[in-house]
């Protein structure tokens, strides 16, 4: 056994709540703090170490909580401070860690900071957002492009400058080439650190610095008109993944530093030999860079394993990895890969060397929901309609039991539930070994209970067709994991008695504590956890 002395992030399966669509308790159709209270137990049962939170700050909900009016409060609609700190150290107590939402990129255009910046020129505040005459002929000074649609500069006629902002109007961004913007939000951590948030998910952070010059971005070549999101026409070149973001990622990690154990996730979308970038430089900037990579690979075996082989070998050393299914922003991986499939992913997600993060309602397979168009609530989908865009549908209320409303409110929810819920709910599911319910507890329990599963090493196992094989290993301790991603019966076979041992998790749960032999038959969409018996030789790594 190897000492534990590792920090607590390394061995964590986060769990994020989207607070919205968790639990509503005061009737509202709308998620709340005591709705997550009252589920602490659930979580507990689940077997999560972490949880993490979308915005739950004052707001306007242009972006659902991303445009913040205030960052040291909790809005109305989610309950109050107290409730916060009774959440904070009643998950403490049951053994939770809690990760907040910063998003330090925009405000809020009812920030008290932007409505003094848009106020005048010579407003003391006007530098803390990014301002620019209009370009000669009135227009825009660049050709920089909103995510959610059309230019990202918007024209301020008290003032007759433009402001930008890399999502909607109401997000201007904040300048961070300012130290008294640096300060202020500095200041935000310090006030949740010392209240005892375990650390933050740190909204867009390739996104923080902008170019000096506000030079045009490059055309995009590959754009598909009507295919891609409009924003796509143009390479980001000089709006995210800039140089001197790193020196702000510094400046971040040590404020977290000031506090002990506290832990620094980055949202970033880029590609591995630009991500690894962000653990900075000595390890010195995000411990964990969200890695999004299974969010849009192929779901076929080669290139699941390419894509791991990819990123461990990207991967700076002493960088810690880890790995995302699903989150607020992406369509449901029940409905990418399919329920069948989603079983594998599970598995996969649970079993690979680094920090798992699980999309809440993704442990009961929830799949992406179909939003009918006088449903729809998110502004992306308004801006950009039609092209599958919408996000909605993979922020739909958790679905709990059998009663009304599937017991996530007393009232019409917010956003839809899916239509399977009477049957596709915690209730019903926890009375199902073979659920995916059951599936996750038992993963995550497994993953508790092995070194080699929480911080062994990864090897890739030759195989081919739909099969997926790796074996992870900790001293004596060797794992090995077999994953069929197709849709017919496998044979893993490497050999004359490699595959012995016993079955820790099979999805199905019927073949836990089985003991295998040489060779390991799997049906369609199945997959195995085995515990490798000492005495045999390694698989061909
Ligand atoms: O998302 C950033 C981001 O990369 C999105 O633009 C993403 O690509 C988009 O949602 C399409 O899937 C973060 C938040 O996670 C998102 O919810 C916010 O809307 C956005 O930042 C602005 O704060």
């Amino acid at each position: 056994m190897q000492n534990e002395q590792i920090p607590w992030w390394q061995s964590a399966t986060i769990y994020q709540i989207y607070p919205r669509s968790f639990q509503d308790t005061d009737g509202d159709g709308v998620g709340d703090l005591r709705g997550i209270i009252r589920r602490l137990p659930y979580l507990v049962a689940l077997g999560v170490d972490a949880i993490w939170l979308s915005p739950i700050f004052p707001s306007p909900m242009k972006d659902f909580g991303y445009d913040i009016s205030n960052y040291v409060d909790i809005d109305p609609l989610f309950g109050t401070m107290s409730d916060f700190d009774q959440l904070l150290s009643l998950a403490h107590e049951q053994g939770l860690r809690l990760i907040l939402d910063f998003v330090p990129n925009h405000t809020s255009e009812q920030h008290p900071w932007f409505v003094e910046s848009q106020s005048s020129r010579s407003s003391p505040k006007r530098d803390w957002y990014i301002w620019r005459d209009p370009a000669p002929d009135g227009r825009p000074p660049n050709n920089w492009l909103s995510e959610f649609g059309g230019s990202a500069w918007q024209f301020n006629d008290a003032t007759g400058q433009y402001y930008y902002h890399a999502f909607l109007p109401e997000q201007p961004d904040l300048n961070w080439r300012n130290p008294d913007v640096v300060k202020a939000m500095h200041d935000v951590m310090r006030f949740w650190l010392a209240k005892g948030v375990d650390g933050f998910r740190v909204d867009v952070l390739w996104h923080l610095i902008k170019d000096e010059q506000f030079r045009d971005n490059p055309l995009n070549p590959d754009y598909v008109p009507g295919r891609m999101p409009p924003n796509q026409q143009v390479v980001p070149h000089f709006t995210a993944d800039l140089p001197a973001v790193h020196d702000v990622i510094r400046g971040l990690r040590r404020v977290i530093d000031e506090y002990s154990e506290r832990l620094l996730i980055g949202e970033i979308y880029l590609p591995f030999d630009r991500l690894v970038a962000y653990y900075g430089e000595e390890l010195m900037g995000a411990h964990l860079p969200f890695n999004f990579s299974l969010l849009d690979t192929r779901w076929h075996a080669r290139d699941v394993a390419k894509l791991i082989g990819d990123y461990e070998a990207a991967l700076p050393k002493g960088g810690w990895p880890n790995w995302v299914l699903g989150n607020h922003d992406r369509p449901r991986i029940a409905t990418r890969v399919g329920f069948a499939q989603a079983h594998i992913a599970a598995m996969l997600l649970l079993t690979l060397r680094g920090t798992p993060t699980i999309y809440y309602g993704d442990e009961i397979g929830l799949p992406q929901v179909p939003i009918p168009s006088d449903r729809i609530r998110d502004p992306f989908e308004k801006n950009v309609p039609g092209i599958g865009v919408g996000r909605d549908g993979a922020r739909t209320p958790m679905q709990w039991s059998t009663k009304k409303f599937s017991g996530f409110s007393t009232s019409k929810p917010w956003l839809p539930l899916s239509v399977d819920w009477r049957v596709r709910n915690v209730q019903v599911l926890d009375q199902h070994k073979s659920s995916i319910y059951g599936l996750y507890r038992r993963l995550i329990q497994a993953r508790r209970h092995s070194q080699a599963l929480r911080r062994g090493s990864y090897h890739p196992v030759v195989s081919d067709g739909d099969l997926l094989l790796y074996v992870r290993a900790c001293g004596s301790e060797r794992i090995l994991v077999a994953l069929n991603l197709g849709s017919e019966p496998a044979r893993v076979s490497v050999g004359s008695t490699e595959c012995t041992g016993k079955v820790l998790v099979s999805t199905s749960g019927e073949h836990d504590g089985e003991t295998t032999g040489p060779s390991i038959s799997l049906d369609a969409s199945e997959g195995f956890v085995v515990a490798l018996a000492a005495n045999t030789s390694p698989p061909s790594m």
